[in-house]
């Protein structure tokens, strides 16, 4: 496609923040080569964000917002930090920028806090580096922090910048698929979607929709069957497929009659990833083993769908936890918009899928329950935990095993 035709909404933004005169203009020139940004010693060169559109390799097109200079005092100034706080909005990745010899950093944190209150990814440059001779680290005061040196007018380490803006899009856009990441163009999946008492009238859920269109999206093949045809579907296909996908209640049927080579995993781990942080959903499920008897649990579903008689969360969970640990818990439920805050004496919280919630008020209610040192899983989570289809049900997602694994050697 050329870069003309891309909209300016399909396009990458990236937003380079940062005090006066740290070099941010030079910034934009260096990752694309051409003097596009005025450029001057006197600070506040730019007063008004500039937006850009280029095609920088290897990220594609992309949209350059380049702000003014940001520690301005005074009401002007006010409105320009306002201003910026408005593109930070705007951007898919912020490149805060300081100059290396800087020894005040309030205001780089003040940025980042921005940036972390939105969830928007950003990396530190330091830029400047041809005017320092000490081999400067950054890793006291920005702990954690991705931090690059560079020097925008000599050029230096340009091309890793863009290396690492590159990676990071890449990682944040993984975070934001249901399943096109983890497929090529052609594959075969196979979503296994029950048609029981729960299952709505007339149509599929939310999820399984919305992983159908991801499918196509990847230019994939999708075929969609019920638990008891799976089997044949199996036998029928003469390629392998590349992933089943099943819906959590019928796992342990789908994880028997899927062949051990294929890749098998759930609707409710696909979106836990999706919609929250399937890191922490995994750690969670540790807590199972050391429930006690009469514990309490949260049980908590983002809509208030109607329940059936042998519903899910307030059936269904409550007995394969009782049949998993052999214990008896105290249970608790919430559903909807609102999430109780009154949770301290709570042992663990079960989600459901979160179809109905976007992804920041799941990542919120996730920190809020993390702060208060509670272990939080998902209904899919759960199920595969419970039923010892945990390991199978992750080994697409190394980075959640991974994280397990460490919560469990802790
Ligand atoms: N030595 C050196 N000078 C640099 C470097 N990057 C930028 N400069 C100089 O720093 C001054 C400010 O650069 P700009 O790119 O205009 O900085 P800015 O952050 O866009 O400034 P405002 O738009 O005013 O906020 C100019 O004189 C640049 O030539 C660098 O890596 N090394
Ligand atoms: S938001 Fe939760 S409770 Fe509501 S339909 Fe989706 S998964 Fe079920
Ligand atoms: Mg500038």
């Amino acid at each position: 496609m050329s870069m003309n035709k891309t909209p300016r909404s399909n396009r990458i933004h990236i937003g380079i923040f940062g005090r006066r005169n740290v070099g941010k203009s030079s910034i934009i020139n260096a990752l694309t080569s051409q003097t596009i940004s005025l450029v001057s010693d006197h600070a506040g060169t730019t007063t008004d964000p500039v937006f850009k559109s280029m095609e920088i390799l290897p990220l594609g097109p992309c949209v350059i917002i380049d702000t003014a200079g940001i520690d301005d005092t005074g009401t002007l100034g006010e409105l320009r930090v306002d201003k910026t706080y408005q593109i930070i909005n705007k951007t898919d990745i912020g490149l805060i920028v300081f100059d290396i010899n800087q020894t005040d950093f309030s205001f780089e944190k003040d940025l980042i806090k921005e940036f972390k209150k939105r969830q928007k990814p950003y990396l530190l440059v330091a830029n400047k580096t041809d005017l320092t001779t000490t081999d400067k680290s950054f890793n006291d005061t920005f702990r954690k922090e991705t931090v690059l040196n560079v020097s925008a007018t000599e050029n230096n380490n340009i091309t890793r910048l863009k290396d690492v803006i590159g990676k990071t899009l890449k990682i944040e856009e993984e975070k934001f698929r249901i399943v096109g990441d983890l497929i090529n163009p052609g594959d075969i999946i196979i979503l296994v979607t029950p048609i029981d008492k729960a299952a709505p009238k007339g149509r599929l859920i939310l999820p399984q929709q919305q992983t159908i269109r991801d499918v196509l999206e990847s230019d994939a093949i999708s075929i969609v069957t019920k638990e008891h045809e799976l089997r044949d579907v199996l036998n029928k296909l003469r390629v392998k497929p590349k992933l089943v996908i099943t819906d959590s209640q019928a796992f342990l049927k789908v994880s028997a009659d899927t062949p051990k080579d294929i890749t098998l995993t759930s609707f409710s781990i696909l979106f836990a990833r999706h919609k929250g942080d399937l890191e922490e959903l995994v750690k969670g499920a540790k807590a199972i083993d050391s429930l006690k008897q009469g514990d309490k649990i949260l049980v908590s579903e983002g809509c208030t769908h109607h329940r059936q008689s042998d519903d899910i969360g307030t059936v269904k969970i409550p007995r394969w936890l009782r049949q998993y640990t052999g214990k008896d818990f105290e249970f608790s439920y919430s559903s909807g918009y609102t999430f109780p805050r009154d949770i301290n004496d709570v042992k663990l919280v079960i989600h459901c899928g979160a179809c109905m919630l976007n992804k920041a008020e799941m990542m919120h209610r996730i920190n809020e329950i993390k702060e208060k040192g509670i272990p939080i899983v998902n209904y899919g989570v759960l199920i595969s935990y419970v039923q010892g289809i945990f390991d199978r049900a992750l080994d697409p997602f190394p980075l959640a095993k991974i994280a397990y694994e460490k919560e469990i050697n802790d």
